[in-house]
């Protein structure tokens, strides 16, 4: 039997029904990638890096998956395209945007995929959703949890539970 591992994911939405987009989103994983045992509610998070677009909906999911983290991907980024995602610019807006923030307690880099994700540190829209579900997981590049990333986060863009 292969192993189960434990991964972390964050939606994002910021262009059409959002709330929609992320509750296929979720069904979706649940059909092809294993079973979601846990999702944080879903904030309302001012956009960063591009500023000038829409407020995004944000959600953090805890995944238990066979798949290894390419594969988990591949199937991260079917949902985006079943929800009708285009690629224009990066950081632009988007009906889906899944993310793997982290798997156990890999370290991976390669040209396609990079866990932990590498942004997450800097990012209150992912790490608040995520505290929720992880709160005591430990960042296997910064050694501390993810309660502590978020306390020494520097970003102070809005974000906020809406559910
Ligand atoms: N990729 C590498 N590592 C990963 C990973 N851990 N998870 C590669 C997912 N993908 C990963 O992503 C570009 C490529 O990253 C993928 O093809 C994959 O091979 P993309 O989704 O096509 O483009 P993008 O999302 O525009 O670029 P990027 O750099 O991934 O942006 P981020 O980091 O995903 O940030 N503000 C708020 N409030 N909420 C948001 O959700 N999201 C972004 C996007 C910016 N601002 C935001 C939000
Ligand atoms: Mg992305």
């Amino acid at each position: 039997m292969s192993a189960v591992h434990t991964a972390y994911l964050l939606l994002g939405s910021n262009l059409g029904d959002r709330a929609t987009i992320l509750r296929d989103a979720v069904q979706h994983l649940r059909a092809t990638a294993g079973t979601v045992e846990a999702t944080s509610g879903l904030y309302e998070t001012a956009a960063w890096g591009l500023e000038e677009q829409p407020t995004f909906l944000n959600q953090a999911v805890r995944l238990q998956t066979k798949l290894t983290p390419e594969l988990l991907l591949d199937t991260c980024q079917q949902a985006e395209q079943l929800a009708g995602r285009e690629r224009l610019v990066r950081w632009g807006a988007r009906t889906l945007d899944v993310d793997i923030l982290l798997y156990d307690g890999l370290v991976l880099d390669t040209p396609r995929l990079t866990v932990p994700h590498p942004r997450l540190p800097e990012r209150r829209f992912a790490l608040v959703p995520l505290a929720e579900i992880a709160a005591n997981v430990v960042h296997p590049e910064a050694k501390c949890t993810v309660t502590e990333l978020l306390v020494a986060c520097p970003d102070t863009l809005p974000v906020t539970r809406i559910n």
